[in-house]
């Protein structure tokens, strides 16, 4: 929710204000480390004789682990590193040896806990063999890795298979800002002081900067790569941009409200993971720091990334695959796969800023029924509490949340209620905050007082351990009873966005649990609130998967939580620009992720809310929300021949259930995207167009492919098909013949799909009003083969919500005209399949059952299928 839009409206500033705020938000040059490290960066790239003064010094191997010190040349400072094998991936990790100092509160050291919050608990970490020489260190791990690193000056040279891929300070600007004190700076002729002890931005200026630069950047050539992706969130591009004189992306979470499109400004959320894709060859850089940072992009034959953040400690990973999905399949392992859902959280969601009453919730909740538009969540915004006091229910308009419950859950219904971390002064949340002191601080190290929704308030801090018992009590009581499991927590705000603070966020001064600078934690401060709410939930119901959502987000979230966008224009392009940034966030192992069905702000056309919808069933999370100030948009309301269209997309997404089931299973298991880029199959490909492709998408592994409708008055589309294969007509769900023609004519009411030959797909075709009322429903396959006659797929069945549910995964394998099945698992009640359809076939065996031909389909009904 976006306050400055609230603002706006009552200063009725309505050209101001639709402009992009990005005068709020630093720039490169703005913000002191940047500059520093792109002035070191310039500098160095004109003069080629220059050498970089970072060297190791000693070092030592203990087992598996090497330990060193690197030097920086004039100076005294050292700088401990270790190297270790994670998840058979290469970990660099550097800190600095620091002086005491007793006389200042905040932490002196660098903030080296990044990790502990980013890692999944059962992180391995693997053998490693060391050649030493006078000038360098050999690395030789997992049999097709190789690292050397040069001594003097550090570089290092990755090899994969023999072939090198990957240098690090080859261009020599490894920069680590050491503590120094305003009298004794010693600088190199490459290196500036711009705002090193002070920050002359406009919203900043009272930044203490108590432990003065800080900063470490460094530079990564991946050879023979030009195919970037990743470092969300921004609101650009899949493929990412070269940034050669441009703003480089910038991570740090910010409530951006009215973002631009094409844009590398912050936004919600940051994952610090970007990987680099070829034939053949894909390497993740993973850089584990949760402060403000920039990534400059210099593309070329090979690219260069420049990474810079302002503090903490150096600390990277190196993955170093045959494939992008190998990439997914390491980074989960370090940082943990998504958790698979409730099922009942992949079903549609009604939002909007706000709901009024218990009778408008159940009446909008009946019109559902009335309209015969199936979906499982209603959500409410902050007007429900009491005077936007969190853990309240307002007195009035919500007196029986516990009825309304009851009620929704009659037809198998969620509520979710939004729970911020801001919270308003002058009541018993924020009062016992204050005293058993589990406030964020400001820098003299009292509860920090600020402002937002509620007006003033103070901020829970979730770095704090005893955060949580509080948490989880607050929580217990205002579910009210065990006996609601169908009330579920969305937590916004959470970057944390502070109205009157720097860039919309926290003073980066602020102090936390170990004193540490809020300017160390800052990009992981989301990750902590949402992870504290999981595990409440957990200790309320320890055996239901919490389902929660969250607008800020770090590595590691995909464990806890499901993201959006934010908060989306009611505009064409936003709709496009929805459709990469979710496939980034798919990419970089956070595929629970959707944005605003219609948009937030303002009023979508019919035909624009329509396209919004047919698109949106398509988002791993699929909501609908909208600001206070937008008419209602329930899909009733936009009236015929628009609600058919809506109420056939939202049944479509509820006959592909479980595929999406099936998908998020995978995910979780192996880190596979849900919504999966083309070039994920295909990196090997000759047509290099597929690393472009941004506006199509497979469904997870199973062979549905999609390319939405995302422009005013489209009467067609045009698919991209990869080569040697062979793909069936899907529009609407309903399976037809190969196509020959990648183009083809599109209606109001159609949403383009194909289905790959080779696939088979189990959907759920009836009616019900909610994904608890589908439970005992049959299934119909889908089989297409492929052009050897033969398909494949997969199916996951559980009970949808315990996290030790019974369950049955089921492997489906057609050939020579037979339908062969494989499954485990302990999944008790009877899987029924009602229909199966096949296309591509020249015989079918005629002991599946009855078999009809209708044009190029085999239908048979009722079919002897055992699982
Ligand atoms: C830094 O010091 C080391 C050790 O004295 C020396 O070998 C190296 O050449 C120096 N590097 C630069 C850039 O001055
Ligand atoms: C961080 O550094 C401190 C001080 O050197 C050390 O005690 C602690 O174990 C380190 N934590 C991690 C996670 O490395
Ligand atoms: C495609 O890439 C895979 C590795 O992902 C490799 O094993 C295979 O040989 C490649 N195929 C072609 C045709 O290059
Ligand atoms: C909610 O519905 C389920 C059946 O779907 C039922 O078992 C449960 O008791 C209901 N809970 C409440 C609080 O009514
Ligand atoms: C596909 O069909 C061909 C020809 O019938 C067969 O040789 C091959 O083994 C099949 N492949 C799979 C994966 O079943
Ligand atoms: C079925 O298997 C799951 C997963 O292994 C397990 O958590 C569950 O307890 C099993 N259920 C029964 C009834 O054995
Ligand atoms: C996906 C997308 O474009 N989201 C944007 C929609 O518009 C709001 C402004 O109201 C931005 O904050 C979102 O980032």
């Amino acid at each position: 929710m976006k306050y400055q839009l609230t603002l706006c409206f009552i200063f009725l500033l309505l050209n101001y204000c639709f402009a992009v705020k990005d005068y709020l938000f630093k720039s490169c040059q703005q913000n002191g480390f940047c500059n520093r490290n792109k002035y070191y960066s310039n500098h160095i790239l004109g003069d080629s004789n220059f050498k970089s003064p970072y060297y190791i010094n000693k070092f030592e191997i203990n087992g598996d682990i090497l330990r060193g010190i690197v030097l920086k040349n004039n100076t005294n400072v050292e700088f401990p590193f270790k190297i270790s094998i994670i998840e058979n991936s290469f970990r660099f990790k550097l800190d600095e040896i620091r002086n005491l100092n007793e006389n200042i509160i905040v932490n002196n050291n660098r903030y080296n806990e990044t990790s502990n919050w980013a890692f999944d608990k059962n992180v391995q970490y693997n053998k490693a063999k060391f050649i030493t020489s006078k000038d360098s260190i050999q690395i030789n791990y997992n049999s097709n890795h190789k690292v050397i690193i040069n001594l003097n000056p550090i570089k290092f040279t990755f090899y994969y298979k023999n072939e090198k891929v990957l240098l690090i300070n080859d261009k020599h600007f490894l920069l680590i800002e050491y503590q120094r004190s305003k009298e004794n700076l010693k600088l190199l002729p490459q290196e500036s002081s711009f705002n090193m002890f002070s920050d002359d931005f406009q919203d900043s200026k009272s930044d203490t900067l108590p432990l003065g630069p800080e900063s470490i950047g460094l530079d990564f050539t991946l050879i023979g790569f030009q195919n970037l992706y990743g470092i969300p969130e921004h609101a650009d591009s899949m493929l990412l941009k070269d940034t050669t004189n441009k703003e480089p992306y910038r991570l740090y979470n910010v409530d951006i409200f009215e973002y631009e499109t094409d844009s590398r400004l912050p936004m919600y959320g940051s994952i610090p993971l970007l990987t680099a894709i070829k034939k053949d060859v894909s390497i993740g850089i993973f850089w584990l720091n949760s402060a403000d940072s920039y990534i400059d992009i210099k593309k070329s034959q090979d690219s260069t990334v420049h990474w810079m953040s302002e503090n903490g400690i150096l600390d990277f990973i190196i993955i170093i695959e045959d494939s992008p999905k190998d990439i997914n399949q390491v980074y989960g392992k370090i940082t943990g796969f998504t958790q698979l859902p409730l099922l009942s959280s992949l079903g549609y969601h009604q939002c909007r800023w706000n709901y009024n009453d218990i009778k408008d919730v159940l009446d909008v909740s009946s019109k559902f029924d009335e309209y015969e538009i199936p979906y499982d969540t209603i959500w409410l915004d902050i007007e429900y509490t009491d005077n936007k006091k969190y853990l309240t229910w307002h007195p009035e308009t919500f007196d029986k949340p516990d009825e309304m419950l009851e009620i929704l859950n009659r037809t198998g219904r969620n509520l979710v209620a939004i729970i911020d971390p801001h919270i308003k002064t002058g009541y018993f949340v924020s009062d016992s905050l204050i005293n058993q002191k589990l406030t964020m601080n400001n820098n003299e190290d009292e509860s920090y007082h600020g402002h937002c929704w509620p007006g003033e308030s103070v901020w829970i801090d979730t770095l704090n351990p005893k955060s949580q018992k509080f948490w989880d009590d607050s929580h217990k009581s205002f579910m009210i009873s065990d006996k609601y499991k169908n009330l579920h927590i969305w937590n916004d705000m959470n970057e944390p966005s502070v109205f009157n603070g720097p860039e919309t966020s926290a003073p980066k001064d602020n102090l936390h649990f170990g004193q540490w600078e809020h300017r160390s934690i800052h990009n992981l401060f989301g990750l902590t609130y949402h992870e504290t709410t999981f595990n409440s939930l957990l200790s309320r119901l320890p055996n239901q998967r919490p389902f929660i959502l969250t607008r800020s987000y770090f590595s590691g979230s995909q464990r806890t939580a499901a993201m959006w966008t934010g908060d989306n224009m009611s505009k064409w392009e936003y709709l496009k620009i929805s459709i990469p940034m979710i496939l980034t966030s798919n990419i970089v192992g956070m595929p629970f992720a959707g944005a605003d069905v219609g948009g937030f702000f303002g009023n979508p056309s019919k035909e624009l809310l329509t396209r919004w919808y047919q698109a949106g069933i398509w988002y791993p999370f699929f909501r609908a929300h909208a600001h206070i100030d937008s008419r209602r948009r329930e899909p009733w309301m936009i009236g015929e021949p628009y609600t058919s269209y809506i109420r056939d997309a939202i049944k479509l997404r509820y006959s592909l259930l479980p595929v999406f089931y099936t998908s998020f299973y995978q995910a979780s298991k192996t880190g596979i995207p849900v919504l999966k880029p083309l070039f994920y199959d295909y990196s090997n490909s000759t047509n290099s167009k597929i690393f472009e492709i941004e506006d199509e998408f497979f469904l997870g592994n199973s062979g549905i492919l999609v390319k939405p409708i995302t422009d005013e008055n489209a009467d067609e589309v045009d698919f991209y098909i990869p080569e040697n294969e062979i793909f069936y007509q899907f529009t609407n769900g309903q399976i037809g013949d190969k196509i020959d023609n990648s183009k083809f004519e599109v209606k109001n009411n159609d949403i383009p799909m194909l289905l790959k030959g080779g696939s088979i797909i189990a959907m759920k075709e009836r009616y019900r009003r909610s994904t608890k009322l589908m439970k005992y429903d049959p299934y119909t396959l889908i089989i297409a083969l492929d052009k050897f006659g033969n398909a494949s797929g997969e199916l996951y069945i559980d009970d949808g919500e315990s996290i030790n549910s019974d369950y049955k995964s089921i492997n489906f394998e057609f050939k020579d005209g037979n339908l062969l099945t494989k499954s485990e698992g302990n999944y008790s009640l009877p899987i029924e399949i009602e229909k199966i359809i096949i296309v591509g076939a020249n015989q079918i065996n005629s002991k599946l059952g009855n078999i009809f031909e209708d044009g190029n389909k085999f239908i048979i009904k009722k079919p002897n299928v055992n699982i």
